[in-house]
């Protein structure tokens, strides 16, 4: 076994050239782009601050592509150097992070930073009385992912530049992301969002020269002893490359992504018999590839449709890493010493089978050293633990539309069962347990056990969702290869998610530490020596308070509500989903209002209760919560009885853009996850880091937040994961909490009465009812513990002096939660580790 390591630092030669060229290239290029509007009909449509924003975005990816030409470049020397390593050197390696998202937001103001060019940005704005968020507040989000996944690979590509590693994010070109969430009568409703529309991204480069062909369907031949898949059709893969640049790096990362076309033209024929819809059948069945991102409702639909997708990912990825790598090395059997495959979850798990299928058929390699190279290259993360969410298909779909992969997955399976079989004869159970095909109804396929029989490392998202990785879902595969699994703990860009969401706290850090923090975010924990300053604790109100002005300004923008801004802002923003108990927040807002209502002399903490995220277009519960807390809002905001000390305001369309006005504004964070069943959460991470103090349950990061923190200050409650397993096996009766606690019978019967309800009594029947007889992620049980540790934020949060000591300690201790920690880990862990 050797261990080798993946380089990280830039060569010097690329920090030392310098920015002139751009400074003054940034003038005429704005100069120009203005003339042209002035004359132009097309840019006479677009207003001063778009002809700024595509003007800006031009002058920079100039600059960006000369990086890019630069890095690559660096990568290329760097990878095909003929000296050997010295004696703890390793060979260089480079990193394919294969991802169904990519959740960049916008990519301005950070392209801006990196470059050094947001000051000469801010004084040309100046000029024509423009501020620079008139400007950046006009990109639309890049918005390639669904929540958590989408967003850390993002943030990994941001960390992949400002290490300098050699690699390429792969991930596929929606035309339409992420649905934008409207709300018509409290209810959700989706809309496509149009992202491209009116000129397409300005960031994108187009890389004509580079072109696949991705088959799909058809049959498998045998001549002179091999296989050969003859696919019934093929789609070309286009190249459009997205380029991340991070502040004092010169080296840049690549996002490459796939965009499907037809092979063919029109059917002429057709076309001349009149029927226009057949004649252009081939190309729009290949658009339909690139049409929309699927949303994760954790129950997978099993939709062809996506299948297609994750195989026209997987296999344009495939080809160009392989050809790449042939060009360098000029050879195929070292391929898993120069090239890491990594698996954002299953979703890419057809890499290994696709890399098998060109090293065998197309390489010429045999199946032992395909094998070997594919070993060495795959590593895979796992995002949940929710058995209902990992992915299957039907061995038939699998079949019809990709038969020789199928071949090559039941020789694995067939392969690793006889290993299985040689090490535990008598286990009959356990082949049937772990197989990468499910028999027990419709045959199916299983690509999390395909995904760890191929990979030489898996890794959870923290510590307890690793740890109760391999004691449940895994607990047969991690039996049986015991050091394949680890533990990578997420972390999050502190250059998006600090200095550019909040300048005001980065700059009072500035003053405090100096700048060295900026590339070393360890150096936060200096912060905590100073926790008890109470001139510094001011100043981070301060901040605060101004962040708080801009959100209240948004809110009653977009929502017509005019919130406290000395109010406390309690918030809670993510994917609406059960598990993330949205609900017992809503829960907990009304039995606040009950509580009010009884005794409204008393001397309550203002709050503004901020709500937002989407919920899948299918999840039924999820929607119907979202419409509760309009319900409830409509209700509490219009009750004059609370004198405004208690506000509810739902922020529909939540985006990377909105999170970052809400995270450096929010005053508590809510992480209230049943125990077990967030993976890590990287949310929390992006409050805590903009001092917002964290009510949350023992799960996932928040666990290693709090041990980093310090457990005192943050608000921890509720059942543990091990005591939520005990409850349920013990047998939970929910209704039992509902007879015992008076203020929770208040809540539940007031919905079930049809408070909240707009004269709708049944509207929430179903789903509150089943929190009286399953209540299957243990909201009742937690509800008591939760309302008690509300009590403590409302204390605290009396004494500003003491409140603002805990916020510096929480920033203190987020050094280790950034996403440069956690691309180290991972480079140490899983990406240096040749098998
Ligand atoms: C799968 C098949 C078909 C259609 C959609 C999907 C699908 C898509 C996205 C399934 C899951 C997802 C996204 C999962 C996700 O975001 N998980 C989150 O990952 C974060 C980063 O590790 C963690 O912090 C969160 O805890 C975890 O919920």
């Amino acid at each position: 076994m050797t261990t080798r390591s993946v380089p990280t630092r830039p060569a010097p030669s690329a920090r030392r050239r310098a920015l002139p060229s751009v400074r003054s290239v940034f003038h005429d290029a704005l100069d120009q782009q203005l003339l042209r509007r002035a004359d132009g009909i097309a840019d006479a449509r677009r207003s001063p601050p778009d002809v700024w924003l595509r003007a800006a975005a031009a002058v920079c990816m100039g600059e960006l592509e000369r990086r890019w030409a630069a890095t690559q470049a660096e990568d290329l020397a760097l990878l095909t150097r003929k000296r050997a390593p010295a004696r703890g050197e390793a060979p260089p390696r480079r990193v394919h992070y294969l991802s169904m998202e990519f959740l960049m937001g916008r990519a301005l103001g950070n392209a801006l930073a990196a470059l050094g060019l947001d000051d000469e940005f801010r004084r040309h704005l100046a000029a024509s009385k423009l501020a620079p968020a008139d400007v950046l507040e006009r990109e639309r989000d890049a918005a390639l992912g669904n929540g958590g996944l989408g967003r850390l690979a993002a943030c990994f590509l941001d960390s992949f530049a400002m290490l300098g590693l050699p690699s390429f994010g792969y991930g596929p070109r929606y035309e339409y992301g992420m649905f934008a969430q409207k709300i018509v009568d409290g209810c959700q409703v989706e809309e496509p969002d149009d992202w491209l529309r009116g000129g397409g991204s300005p960031w994108e480069v187009r890389r004509p020269e580079l072109q696949y062909e991705v088959g799909f369907g058809g049959r498998v031949e045998s001549a002179d002893g091999r296989r050969r898949w003859v696919p019934a059709k093929t789609v070309l893969a286009n190249v459009y490359d997205f380029i991340v640049p991070a502040p004092g790096s010169e080296r840049v990362s690549t996002l490459r992504q796939w965009r499907a076309r037809a092979t063919g033209s029109i059917d002429f024929e057709l076309f001349c018999r009149g029927e226009h819809v057949e004649a252009g059948r081939e190309r729009i069945e290949a658009d339909i590839l690139n049409w929309v991102l699927y949303p994760d409702d954790s129950t997978p639909a099993g939709r062809e449709l996506r299948l297609k997708q994750e195989h026209f990912l997987v296999s344009a990825s495939l080809q160009d890493i392989v050809q790449r790598h042939l060009r360098e090395q000029g050879r195929i059997d070292n391929f898993g010493d120069k090239n890491v495959i990594h698996l954002n979850d299953t979703h890419p798990a057809l890499a290994p089978v696709e890399l098998m299928r060109l090293l065998i058929d197309v390489h010429g390699l045999d199946w032992d050293s395909a094998w070997a190279q594919t070993h060495k290259a795959i590593s895979y993360t796992n995002h949940t633990l929710l058995p209902e969410a990992l992915e299957t298909w039907p061995v038939w779909m699998f079949e019809s539309l990709l038969p020789r992969h199928l071949e090559i997955v039941y020789e694995i399976n067939h392969l690793f069962l006889d290993d299985v079989r040689r090490r535990h004869p008598h286990d009959h159970d356990l082949l049937r347990r772990v197989s990468l095909i499910d028999e027990s109804g419709e045959r199916r396929v299983r690509m999390a056990a395909l995904s760890i029989v191929a990979a030489h490392r898996v890794n959870g998202v923290s510590q307890l969702h690793s740890q109760l990785m391999v004691q449940s879902i895994f607990a047969d595969f991690a039996h049986l290869f015991p050091d394949r699994f680890t533990n990578v703990t997420n972390g999050v860009t502190p250059r998006r998610w600090l200095m550019q969401a909040n300048p005001g706290l980065a700059a009072l850090i500035d003053e405090q530490l100096g700048a060295t923090w900026r590339r070393d975010l360890d150096r936060l924990h200096k912060l905590a020596a100073h926790a008890t300053d109470r001139r510094l604790g001011r100043a981070v109100m301060k901040v605060k308070r101004a962040n708080k002005l801009r959100l209240a300004a948004l809110i009653e923008r977009e929502v017509g509500v005019r919130v406290d801004p000395d109010s406390l802002f309690d918030v809670q923003v993510k994917r609406v989903h059960e598990y993330k108990r949205q609900l017992l927040n809503l829960m907990h807002v009304i039995a606040r209002y009950h509580a009010m209502l009884a005794d409204p002399e008393a001397d309550w903490v203002p709050r503004t209760v901020i709500l937002a995220g989407k919920a899948a277009s299918a999840y039924r519960a999820a929607k119907a919560i979202v419409r509760l807390a309009h319900d409830v809002a409509a209700v509490v905001n219009a009750d004059a009885r609370l004198r405004d000390r208690l506000k509810v305001v739902f922020l529909p369309n939540y985006s990377v853009s909105l999170a970052e006005v809400i995270m450096p504004a929010a005053d508590l964070s809510q992480q209230i996850s049943t125990a077990g069943l967030e993976a890590s959460g990287t949310g929390n991470m992006k409050f805590a880091l903009n001092g917002a103090l964290t009510i949350g349950t023992w799960d996932g990061a928040n666990i290693e937040m709090a041990q980093a923190i310090g457990e005192e200050h943050l608000f921890v409650f509720g059942l543990r994961a091990e005591q939520i397993a005990q409850r349920r096996t013990e047998g939970y009766q929910p209704r039992a909490h509902y007879e015992h606690d008076a203020r929770l019978r208040g809540v539940i019967d007031a919905l079930l009465r049809g408070d909240f309800s707009a004269g709708d009594p049944g509207r929430y029947r179903s789903l509150i009812e089943p929190l009286l007889d399953h209540d299957r992620y243990m909201l009742m049980a937690d509800f008591d513990d939760y309302l008690r540790a509300q009590r403590e934020v409302d204390a605290l949060y009396r004494t500003p002096a003491r409140w603002a000591e805990k916020a510096l300690r929480n920033i203190a201790g987020m050094g280790h939660f950034s996403s440069d920690r956690t691309v180290r880990d991972y480079v140490e862990r899983i990406w240096s580790h040749v098998p």
